[in-house]
Order: C-alpha cells, then structure tokens, then sequence
C-alpha cells in the first residue's frame, strides 16, 4: 500500500465543481496543497467512473497524492486506483478488502460509536468520522456528531481519521485537537472562485494546527 496523509482531503461532487470540471478542480487543489483526492459521483455508472477516474490519475500522476474512488469497486479496480472509500450501507468492508484485495488503501465511513465497535480494523486502513455538521452537501445524512463526537470515534476507531460534513478552514484547529489526522471537504473547495487559494488556507490552517498542538 502507497502511503497516505489525511491532512486535507478534497472529496468531489461533480455538481458542486460548477464551471470547473472536477479534473480541472482537482488539479488546482493539487498545486494548493491537497493531500487526497476522491472521486465520488452518484449520479453515474461505472463507465463513466472509469472515464473520469482515468483523467484524474492522470492529472495526479507523479504529485503523490493517492486517487480513492468512492463505493464503485469496478472502477477503482479498472482504473488500477490507490484505493476505496465505501460507507456502512455500502458493500461490507470485509466484501470490499476481499474484492480489491491487500495492496489497495481503503477507508470506511464512521457515523456512530456503535459502527466504530463493529468494524474491523484490521482490513481498513482509514476511518472517514462525521459528519461533524449538519451540511446541505449531502442529503441522507445521518445526525450531526460534532468534536466531542469527533474526539469519541478517534479514540474508539484507534485508525488514522478524516473528519467530515460541513467542515471550514476555521474548523481546522478543532479537528486536530479531537485527534483526527485531517478534514475531508467538499464545498470548502469544489465550486469555490479560487480552488487552489482554499485549499492553501486548509493546508495552512491543518499545519499551524498541528505546531500548536
Ligand atoms: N459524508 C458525510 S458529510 C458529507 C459526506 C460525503 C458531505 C461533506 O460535504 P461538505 O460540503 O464538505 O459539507
Ligand atoms: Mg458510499
């Protein structure tokens, strides 16, 4: 398995990336400082996750930034990426591990204390923990945990932990003081006037955080 570092992970939503396409939105958080990329459209089949994750690992090659297809086990597969990203009612972790087999990094969604009880950490390799707040982003979503809740998941999931839903720049301080390794964002970046000033901000603002610390 590559390595991974969860400080600012850029998670796209092809509505949100507006006038930017998400290759272009990726390629500009990229020069900001983005850490992980995640192809997440569930709008589309595989076809078309296949097509548009070719394009985004070509626009990350050579930068070290792994590309994490969400949920679609085919085309993570397919376009050979760096790894999954599936949540509870998704396929089983284990269904998952089995399929994309032991080299590929996978990551898990974490909603609840009793999901982090259940899981089995020995086949993730990241725990995805929130959402932290309410957020339009995401419709279905399950209620909001915020940093106590943050901080209660870390310590039970015992993984490294991204903290997702709703999160800002200005949030960063409190996610790294809850434990967590970095902030998973949508909105902060994707459809954002200048993708790659935001995503500088959130890098920024995760390495002062952890100096503080
Ligand atoms: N999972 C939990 S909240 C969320 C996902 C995919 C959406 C996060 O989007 P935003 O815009 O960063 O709040
Ligand atoms: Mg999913």
């Amino acid at each position: 398995m590559r390595p991974f570092d969860l400080s600012v992970y850029l998670v796209l939503d092809p509505l949100l990336c507006r006038d930017l396409s998400m290759v272009e939105t990726t390629r500009a958080a990229v020069a900001g400082g983005v850490t992980m990329v995640q192809l997440r459209d569930k709008e589309v089949g595989t076809a078309r996750m296949i097509e548009t994750g070719l394009a985004l690992r070509a626009v990350l090659a050579g930068t070290g930034v792994p590309l994490i297809v969400n949920d679609d086990v085919e085309a993570a597969i397919a376009i050979a990426a760096d790894g999954l990203h599936v949540g509870q009612e998704d396929m089983m972790a284990v269904e998952a591990r089995r399929r994309i087999g032991p080299d590929m990094i996978l990551g898990l969604s974490i909603e609840t204390p009793q999901a982090a009880r259940a899981m089995n950490g020995t086949i993730v390799d990241y725990v995805g923990l929130g959402p932290v707040f309410a957020t339009p982003t995401k419709a279905d979503h399950k209620p909001p945990i915020g940093f106590a809740g943050l901080a209660e998941l870390v310590a039970l999931c015992k993984l490294p932990a991204v903290a997702i839903g709703g999160l800002k720049v200005e949030h960063a301080a409190s996610v790294i003081a809850a434990g967590a390794d970095g902030l998973a964002v949508i909105s902060a970046i994707c459809g954002q006037p200048d993708p790659r000033a935001e995503a500088a901000r959130l890098a920024d603002a995760v390495r002062s955080a952890r100096a503080r610390g």
